[in-house]
């Protein structure tokens, strides 16, 4: 497929979206905007799934591009998207048993930054006046209200990991927590928060050494995924938890973890990762391994297809 030889900007993704869910309708509902960004740009969600067990099925929630220069994550979500709509005839299994709720690109107002100014900014494009003038963005995968500010992020705005002015300061993160709220996920099993690079699983906690109450599970599922990659492509990911990388607070994969879902349902597992995709830190060495070249989405998408394949799996064998 000729989309998938090359990275494209939002305007076009968004058309993208809304032409493969025209050409699935029974499979893909587009949500044109579920929030504003900064900018005033409509963040789109889209829901994947058939008909059948439409309320009974176990839900996943799948979002990428809160750092705006890791162009591969959005654009493995689109692969995903399109290979289980089109594979659905052949293999209807998965999208009979699972419904997926996915924001494909939700720094929409960085992304298009990377586009026209600077291909390595990471953070959203909101002005940071008080007492810091000229100093532009928060960190998206700092400002979630989940131990906010409590070590790995940084207070002062000009550093590439600000986390922002309080907890859930930002646009950008409010519209993901609402259409998550707003919207029926009491069937929710699992979460993704796609970036990159460094071909990482990692599970939670990122905040706190302290144990997750499903380490067990989420160890055994991020060292599955890891080897499912593996067997497809021969890439060696690392499966570890989030702190032993290094700390960092006010994630979304704890805020799907543990300030919300353990919260609102204390008796379900909750299969939350963050997953750091191409480039190793090893082939990265010289290059700068957030301009990954073109010819890299397709083998990603593959391998990560696979891992979402085998991940959907056990967490449904496992709840
Ligand atoms: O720092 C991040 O937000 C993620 N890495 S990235 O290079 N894509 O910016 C990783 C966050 C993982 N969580 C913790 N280490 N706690
Ligand atoms: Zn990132």
């Amino acid at each position: 497929d000729v989309w998938f030889s090359d990275y494209h900007k939002y305007d076009q993704i968004v058309a993208w979206f809304k032409d493969l869910s025209d050409k699935f309708p029974d499979l893909i509902t587009f949500i044109p905007s579920i929030g504003k960004t900064y900018l005033k740009k409509d963040i789109i969600g889209i829901k994947v799934g058939s008909s059948v067990n439409a309320d009974t099925k176990p839900q996943f929630w799948f979002h990428s591009g809160d750092h705006a220069r890791e162009w591969i994550g959005p654009a493995t979500v689109q692969f995903l998207v399109h290979n289980l709509v089109t594979e659905y005839a052949s293999n209807p299994t998965l999208l009979d048993s699972t419904e997926l709720i996915i924001v494909p690109l939700m720094n929409v107002d960085g992304y298009e930054h990377t586009w026209s100014g600077n291909r390595l900014w990471r953070k959203n494009r909101r002005p940071i006046k008080k007492d810091f003038f000229g100093s532009v963005g928060v960190d998206l995968n700092r400002n979630w209200p989940a131990h906010w500010g409590e070590g790995g992020s940084s207070s002062y705005p000009f550093s590439d990991t600000y986390m922002g002015p309080s907890a859930g300061s930002e646009p950008e993160v409010q519209s993901l927590i609402s259409f998550f709220k707003n919207d029926n996920h009491t069937r929710l099993i699992g979460a993704i928060d796609f970036h990159s690079f460094s071909q990482l699983i990692l599970r939670p906690y990122g905040w706190t050494e302290e144990r997750a109450p499903d380490e067990k599970h989420l160890k055994t599922a991020g060292d599955g995924i890891r080897d499912a990659i593996k067997r497809v492509s021969g890439k060696k990911y690392v499966s570890e938890r989030e702190i032993d990388l290094y700390a960092a607070s006010g994630t979304a994969s704890d805020w799907f973890y543990d300030e919300e879902v353990q919260e609102w349902l204390p008796d379900r597992r909750l299969y939350a990762y963050t997953i750091e995709l191409r480039p190793s830190a090893d082939e990265a060495n010289g290059a700068n391994g957030f301009i990954l070249p073109p010819d890299q989405i397709v083998p990603t998408g593959q391998e990560i297809l696979a891992a979402v394949k085998y991940y959907l799996d056990y967490a449904r064998k496992n709840p």
